[in-house]
């Protein structure tokens, strides 16, 4: 017991050391990026596969080599040793889109490709700034643009923008980039994970010219008081500014809810304002009401769609603009229908949106990081509820205070780009990490962090592993006191005892709001037999019906997200015939078939039957 309080003490003091000092700042991030005009770099890329990247991409050292494929050479200089690589007789590969499902020998290849493509460019307008932005690569990433390095990024699911005002010049430009797919035992998420590692430009690529003062950050929403009283609440917030000197003027204006508030900057680039927000449609699954937003300095300006609602926890209750929720959600990856693959286009999000819709579903887990933000703006507009989580997934390097930094700045990447979109109500800092103090330090401090963020909405963390004494389940991880709400995964009935010893379980949770974040058993579709017979869709079914009995029981309760709403590639599901690299714990197969258990949650959610707000 001493050496593990003197542990605690040891990590806690690095960890506070490592809050202090290792607080990167964020390379620049444009917030509502895609409401800016910009262009696309969409399209076809040459690229070249670099299976000896401690030749081309890294020094001996581990630093970047900048004098090789970002040279962009061609092969056959006279007088000059022959570069061996060549670009411009290079075959082509779409942009955005991982490289595994485009080219039959990249299928399971999980190391560096090289990109590269011209572009044309006007001459810039005087003052103004231009960006490179790219909406994710997984999983670590290099720019150079005209061979100079533009920025470099690691984490897969996340946006970056890399400067590119002064290497540009009118005519045409290249960019190469090389994406690093390799999985790392300190990555994020870590070595071992039950998806498919997708590499490469997996979202939209563009450029986006700005003036030189430009808003670069913005946060408007509904004041997140002691008490919520939508006949007296305000509407608050910042726009952040680069490049204007204190004092400068903001307007933030929504003309349909005759607002202007004017704000000015302090020295910090930042303008906090405050202004009466009365007669309001509050968001709600029932009323998806957004707003036009215009944000405003100088010569920028940009507008947003923006909802406005309160979202709270009171005992062990949700609540909703006041009225107490129960979500009623499905989990999901971020696979494309159908034509697999990482999600990224607006069919893709159509596709997996009307599939929620049809379950009836009000709520969406986004497992297990930051998805295409097109979804969130989906679920803006559907009025479904959002968890959204970073990819600190089961075991990662808890104990390395470098770690916790990119979570940091992993987290803040989340945060930023989504603040604004009224659908997400939970940010995730984890999902089933292992019970120990170092971990639950590191998670305490991450979710403290994400308070102090956004302060205007939950944290959860998805829970597994509670001690069983017999049929008792008990949760007493430590890490739930950092949360609002907790997410509760369990497997009764697929990895742990029997479907029918759900009957018998008793469950002790803390007095907080629980999301059973995660259940669920495998089936393949069209595979029928009896309700024993593991793999059948009947067996699925039996599973979630036992399982929905137990839940019933549960008095804290507030929503149930099965697991998964799609079958989804995994590298750890080698069963031939019924996996066949799948994890078959979907309500629909990955070619958007749906198995018996759809039914039976489309009809719970009708009914509301699997729980009380
Ligand atoms: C879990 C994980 C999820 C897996 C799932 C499974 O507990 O959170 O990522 O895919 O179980 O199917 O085993």
């Amino acid at each position: 017991a001493i050496f593990r309080a003197a542990a605690v003490a040891i990590l806690s003091l690095s960890t506070i050391a490592c809050v202090a000092f290792c607080q990167q700042p964020l390379q620049t991030l444009l917030v509502g990026i895609d409401r800016r005009p910009a262009a696309s770099l969409d399209g076809d890329w040459h690229y070249l596969v670099d299976q000896a990247p401690g030749r081309a991409l890294y020094n001996a050292d581990g630093s970047i080599n900048d004098n090789s494929y970002a040279m962009n050479e061609h092969p056959v200089i006279v007088g000059k040793h022959n570069e061996e690589y060549d670009f411009s007789t290079a075959p082509t590969i779409r942009v955005p889109g991982d490289w595994n499902t485009q080219v039959p020998q990249l299928f399971n290849y999980e190391g560096v490709v090289w990109y590269q493509r011209d572009f044309e460019v006007q001459p810039a307008a005087a003052n103004t700034r231009t960006f490179l932005h790219i909406g994710a690569a997984n999983y670590r990433t290099h720019v150079w643009v005209n061979r100079r390095r533009a920025c470099d990024h690691e984490g897969g699911y996340t946006p970056f923008d890399c400067e590119v005002t002064s290497v540009l010049h009118p005519g045409t430009n290249f960019v190469v980039i090389a994406v690093d797919a390799t999985r790392l035992v300190d990555g994020i998420p870590s070595v071992g994970i039950d998806w498919f590692n997708y590499g490469g430009l997996t979202r939209d690529v563009s450029l986006v010219t700005v003036p030189s003062v430009f808003i670069d950050d913005y946060d408007v929403h509904l004041e997140h008081g002691s008490q919520f009283d939508p006949a007296n609440t305000e509407l608050t917030g910042y726009v952040h500014v680069i490049g204007a000197g204190a004092g400068t003027r903001i307007t933030v204006a929504i003309p349909e809810a005759a607002v202007n508030a004017v704000a000015t900057i302090d020295a910090s680039g930042n303008a906090p304002f405050r202004v009466k927000a009365t007669h309001f449609t509050l968001w709600s699954p029932e009323t998806p009401k957004l707003y036009k937003v215009t944000l405003s300095c100088g010569e920028d300006s940009l507008t947003d769609d923006i909802g406005f609602r309160d979202i709270r926890v009171d005992g062990t209750r949700i609540l909703l603009n006041g009225k107490a929720k129960f979500l009623e959600g499905a989990n999901l990856h971020a696979e494309a229908p159908i034509r697999g693959g990482r999600a990224y286009s607006d069919v893709d999000v159509a596709t997996l949106f009307g599939y929620l819709k049809d379950l009836n579903a009000n709520f969406v887990r986004l497992a297990h990081y930051p998805h295409d933000e097109r979804m969130e703006r989906e679920a803006d507009r559907d009025g479904i509820m959002v968890w959204s989580e970073i990819p600190n997934w089961q075991h990662i390097s808890y104990e390395k205070p470098e770690v916790y930094a990119k979570d940091v700045i992993m987290l803040k990447e989340m945060i930023r780009r989504d603040r604004n979109k009224a659908s997400v109500i939970l940010w995730s800092v984890s999902n089933e990490t292992p019970n120990n103090p170092t971990r639950t330090t590191f998670l305490t401090n991450l979710a403290n962090e994400a308070r102090t963020l956004d302060p205007t909405r939950l944290i959860t963390s998805a829970i597994i592993g509670p001690r069983a004494k017999g049929l008792d389940m008990i949760n007493d991880d430590p890490l739930c006191e950092a949360l609002d709400v907790v997410g509760q995964d369990e497997y009764i009935g697929w990895y742990d005892l029997t479907p029918e010893d759900a009957d018998k379980i008793h469950w002790t949770l803390p007095q907080k709001p629980v999301l059973i974040s995660e259940f669920g058993a495998e089936a393949k579709y069209g595979n029928h037999g009896a309700p024993t017979n593991r793999w059948t869709e009947e067996q699925q079914v039996y599973v979630f019906q036992h399982q929905f009995a137990m839940l019933q029981k549960i008095p804290q309760l507030r929503g149930t997200i099965p697991w998964i709403l799609m079958d989804f590639r995994s590298p750890v599901r080698n069963i031939p015939g019924l996996q066949d690299g799948y994890n078959r714990k979907g309500l629909i197969s990955e070619d958007g078939q749906k198995k018996l258990a759809f039914r039976l949650f489309k009809d719970a959610y009708e009914k509301h039957s699997l729980g009380k707000p």
